[in-house]
């Protein structure tokens, strides 16, 4: 079924005035500091020195940008001032992990381009629609393509290999108590079983997250991250690690828990990605490699494998003209590795390399489609400064900031980023150890963009085609 826009918007979007940007990352990989440069690189564009790569900046065509008032009143606003007020603090500080939905629309004037253009204004208007939620959802669109019982599979899975095996132990040990298709019991002692065994299983998942882990693919989304959700039955199921043989008894708890799944699905993934994640002209994927890096080989592959599968649930394609009319398709995306500003500049050729890499399964799917690709290696907000230190007569390149758990500066050479993907026999434990960065000092961040590092190219490769 078509569902008709107002005739203003089918209108902006079918003449290629309404950019909607999928801004696509796991938890904590960079994403509201990557919208919230965005918006302070547009909004200062007319000082034009810090995006030599932007073209309609470069060229001098940017007329100004302007923040337009809320598009939909039930979604809260991008809270954009709130995090540069953070940023521009004596002790500037990074935004707080996101735990809701939020979006902001911007209004870019530009002077147009030949001569038809000319004839009809002098200036046009593109919108950029922007929307921020937690990472943590993004997890949820692969359900979208399972039934339960092929999610209870791919669970059981994970959970075979550390450290999974370990940290589900309780859960798991729980499980094995329970006779799931019993279905001669009283259902609200059912679900007390089923309330048992997802407060279990959403501290597996909790556990998975912690630092030392640094595991990604966690589902569901919302059990880490409920949002408006919490407390809900909705979130209470969870995975069986058996499948009871046929036929599955009316009232049992497995009959519950699929029902309970199929709601989950329902009414909280397909709402939102409905509403939110069917319509996109563009995309970033932004990915913290160096996190990946950091801390361990299965951490690196569970996040490979989240990211990977998170990007099949994304319509791929060229936007024709009915594609515009009905429903986009994404038709350019961006591959970027973000925080580059944790390495020495002569490395981000190595971190491009190796996010390709990593997500090479998903750039040929997307390649394939006839989707423009590229990589990048940015930083949204710099918070390093290049340097060089010499020791024992050579000359090394290294980086200079404040180290995000102490309050003085420093100088180090964080190391090298692997040019290829790695292998699980080559993995040294501690061998990377790349440290984060607090924000920089901002002395008058008003008069000029915040610092970054291809900040200009992103803007060119997402939006430049539009001008
Ligand atoms: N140095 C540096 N650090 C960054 C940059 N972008 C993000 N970070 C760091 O990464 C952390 C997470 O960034 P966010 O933008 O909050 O990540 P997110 O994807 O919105 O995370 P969720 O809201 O949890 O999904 C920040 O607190 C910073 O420590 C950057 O450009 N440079
Ligand atoms: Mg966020």
């Amino acid at each position: 079924m078509f569902k008709f826009a107002p005739l203003g918007k089918v209108m902006n979007r079918t003449l290629d005035r309404e950019v909607k940007l999928a801004v696509t990352g796991l938890r904590r990989s960079g994403k509201t500091v990557f919208i919230t440069s965005l918006v302070h690189q547009l909004l200062h564009g007319l000082n034009s020195t810090h995006l030599p790569f932007f073209e309609v900046v470069n060229s001098g065509h940017l007329r100004g940008s302007k923040i337009m008032p809320q598009p939909n009143l039930h979604i809260p606003a991008f809270p954009y001032h709130h995090a540069i007020a953070q940023l521009c603090h004596e002790y500037p500080n990074w935004p707080q992990a996101t735990d809701g939905l939020s979006e902001i629309q911007l209004a870019i004037r530009y002077q147009s381009q030949g001569l038809l253009a000319k004839s009809l204004s002098s200036s046009s208007t593109l919108y950029l629609d922007i929307i921020d939620y937690p990472g943590e959802w993004l997890l949820d669109l692969p359900l979208l393509n399972w039934t339960y019982e092929q999610w209870s599979a791919h669970i059981t899975q994970l959970c075979q290999t550390e450290p999974r095996y370990s940290l589900s132990e309780e859960w798991r040990n729980y499980l094995s108590t329970l006779a799931v298709n019993e279905g001669d019991i009283d259902p609200l002692q059912r679900d007390q079983f089923i309330r048992q065994g997802s407060q279990l299983y959403t501290a597996f998942l909790h556990c998975c997250k912690e630092d030392k882990y640094g595991l990604s693919l966690l589902q569901p989304g919302r059990f880490t991250m409920p949002g408006e959700l919490k407390d809900t039955t909705l979130l209470e199921f969870y995975p069986t690690l058996s499948l009871p043989a046929a036929p599955i008894k009316v009232n049992s708890i497995y009959a519950e828990m699929k029902k309970r799944y199929d709601s989950y699905k329902e009414q909280v993934v397909q709402k939102f990605y409905r509403q939110h994640f069917a319509s996109f002209d563009r995309q970033i994927v932004l990915v913290d490699v160096l996190k990946a890096l950091n801390t361990s080989y299965a951490s690196y592959e569970d996040m490979r494998e989240a990211i990977n599968l998170v990007l099949h649930s994304f319509q791929y394609g060229k936007s024709g003209f009915l594609n515009k009319l009905f429903g986009l398709k994404i038709d350019g995306l961006l591959f970027a590795t973000t925080k580059a500003d944790h390495v020495t500049p002569n490395q981000l050729p190595n971190l491009e390399r190796f996010l390709q890499t990593m997500l090479a399964k998903s750039y040929n799917n997307v390649s394939f489609e006839g989707v423009k690709t590229t990589t990048l290696a940015l930083a949204s907000i710099k918070s390093t400064q290049s340097a060089y230190t010499t020791f024992q007569g050579q000359r090394f390149s290294c980086i200079k900031g404040v180290p995000l758990d102490g309050d003085k500066p420093v100088a180090l050479f964080p190391g090298e980023v692997p040019y290829e993907g790695l292998l699980p026999e080559g993995w040294i434990d501690g061998r990377f150890n790349f440290i984060s960065f607090k924000p920089p000092r901002l002395s008058d961040s008003h008069s000029s963009g915040l610092p970054h590092i291809r900040m200009d190219r992103a803007l060119e490769f997402l939006l430049g085609d539009k001008f």
